[in-house]
């Protein structure tokens, strides 16, 4: 039997934009319970209302750096009891930073990546999934990238974080095992969102030719099978999910029309 979505507790890291704010309103529409997380408090809250609005979602912002240590297990530690059982994590919080050749991009960009996609979401997950042991349930999302199976010129740091998500995804699967906790990596090619504006430091013309001629996906696709994935029934794991647009064969491969 597919498991039911309706009041279970949903923490989405990134949940400001993109593929984050599609989660979100997935699950509202499907009656979950959601803890919004990001940097940037003005987004979190008109998604919070336009979810309270159109499903009387019960949701919980919370403005949050995943790379502060610190401050992730506090915010998770603080969550008001009656939003401490998380049964869903979806780690989702990540960006990448400028396509130099390794030999010659900025440092800052390195750690901007290393420490959300890599260090961030080890931090959320350390502090979420003790909880979900403990219960005897939950579910954790990791939003991997197909740049995580394929390398490519100027975005190996991005590429790195993007197979050592894989890695971390696979070793907490194995850890996991004996408990009923299930692990889904997703690793979808390319999403239209603000992805390429962050990655071209608002370069808005730089970021649409990412998308030029072909059809991408949305993050409403990559929502439709994250949602799939964990109303699966409890014992079964959707453990990996490679998500391409049909126009990408691969991240060398786009099939792309004039405008
Ligand atoms: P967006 O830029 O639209 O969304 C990224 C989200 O991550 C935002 O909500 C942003 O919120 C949040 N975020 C970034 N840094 C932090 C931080 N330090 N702490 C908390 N939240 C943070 O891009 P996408 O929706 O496309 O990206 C979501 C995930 O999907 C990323 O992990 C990305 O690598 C991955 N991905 C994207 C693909 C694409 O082509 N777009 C393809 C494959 C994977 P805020 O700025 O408010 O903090
Ligand atoms: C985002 C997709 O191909 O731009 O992870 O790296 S790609």
């Amino acid at each position: 039997m597919a498991t039911s979505i309706g009041n279970q507790t949903v923490l989405i890291t990134g949940a400001s934009s993109g593929i984050g704010a599609a989660c979100a309103r997935r699950f509202a529409a499907i009656g979950a319970r959601l803890i919004l997380a990001a940097r940037r408090w003005e987004p979190l809250q008109t998604l919070a209302a336009e979810l309270q609005q159109q499903h009387a979602a019960e949701v919980l912002t919370v403005v949050l750096d995943v790379r502060q240590r610190e401050a992730v297990s506090e915010a998770i530690a603080q969550l008001p009891e009656a939003w401490q059982a998380i049964d869903i994590l979806i780690n989702n919080a990540g960006l990448s930073r400028g396509l130099d050749k390794q030999y010659e991009a900025p440092l800052d960009d390195w750690e901007a990546m290393i420490d959300t996609n890599i260090k961030g979401l080890l931090y959320v997950t350390r502090a979420v999934v003790p909880g979900m042991v403990a219960r005897g349930r939950g579910y954790v999302v990791n939003v991997g990238s197909i740049a995580g199976r394929q390398t490519y010129p100027g975005g190996s740091v991005y590429c790195a974080t993007k197979a050592a998500v894989r890695s971390l995804s696979e070793g907490l699967k194995l850890d996991l095992l004996g408990t009923p906790v299930r692990v889904t990596n997703i690793d979808p090619g390319l999403v239209e969102t603000e992805f390429s504006l962050v990655r071209f430091d608002g370069d808005r013309d730089r970021a649409q030719g990412v998308y030029q001629g072909m059809t991408p996906l949305t993050g409403d696709d990559v929502a439709d099978v994250i949602v799939f994935a964990v109303t699966r029934p409890a014992h079964v794991n959707v453990s990996d999910v490679m998500l391409m647009p049909t126009a990408q064969a691969s991240v060398f491969h786009t099939h792309r029309q004039a405008e």
